[in-house]
């Protein structure tokens, strides 16, 4: 049996904070097209597809041809925003961490993100060398909870489901790193995140030891 365990992670709300853009991105076109949308009405969206984030903000279906061009137009509004993203977007703890997995060279680490922009973004930044494989949202049909995500995640590191631990900020990812049948850590609120095993604020409050003790 393979010894080696493996760190799955999502990207927005882990490692990086984009979620203002993405807000921005969605608040401009809403403005646009004349929907009434703001930070609460956004809170819903966190962690969901482009095209399910597009479908709760209009809370209703429009047709295929219709979807399409809202969710490019939000694009290209997202793309402007982050043009200039730079390091300050990493969350507390989130490079140390990475870092810290990789020199010890007893975890594999992967990135699992619904983000169509989410390889854009860790070249950005300069931090795709820490992972041994990335998923992004171009590569699965079916957004989170659906497990597969993480599965791919999981075929990409060969390593099976019950050698992984998922970090994730959404409830949906919790439930779809679940359903795949991994452990998982939350970051953010307890209350929001109580399905996991463990939640804590950031990626500075976990050390291997504390990744360690869910396999025990
Ligand atoms: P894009 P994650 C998710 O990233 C974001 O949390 C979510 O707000 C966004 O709608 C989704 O990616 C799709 O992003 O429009 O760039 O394809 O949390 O799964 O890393
Ligand atoms: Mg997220």
């Amino acid at each position: 049996m393979n010894k080696m365990k493996g760190i799955i992670y999502d990207l927005d709300g882990v490692i990086v904070d984009t979620a203002q853009y993405h807000y921005l991105g969605w608040k401009k076109l809403a403005d646009h097209i004349h929907v009434e949308f703001d930070e609460k009405k956004n809170e819903k969206l966190k962690g969901l597809s482009r095209r399910d984030s597009l479908l709760a903000m209009l809370g209703r279906v429009p047709d295929e041809e219709q979807i399409k061009k809202w969710c490019e137009m939000k694009n290209r509004f997202y793309l402007e925003f982050i043009r200039k993203l730079d390091v300050s977007v990493i969350l507390p703890g989130a490079a140390d961490f990475l870092e810290t997995v990789r020199k010890n060279g007893s975890w594999k680490q992967a990135l699992a993100s619904s983000s169509r922009n989410a390889r854009l973004i860790l070249k950005k930044l300069g931090i795709e060398r820490f992972f041994d494989a990335v998923v992004d949202g171009t590569e699965v049909e079916r957004a989170k909870p659906d497990p597969r995500i993480f599965l791919k995640a999981a075929l990409k590191l060969q390593l099976q489901p019950d050698q992984v631990v998922v970090v994730e900020d959404a409830e949906s990812g919790i439930r779809a790193a679940q359903a795949a049948g991994m452990k998982t850590i939350g970051i953010g609120r307890p209350d929001l995140l109580s399905r996991a095993n463990l939640v804590v604020k950031d990626l500075s409050c976990i050390s291997l030891a504390t990744l360690e003790g869910l396999f025990r």
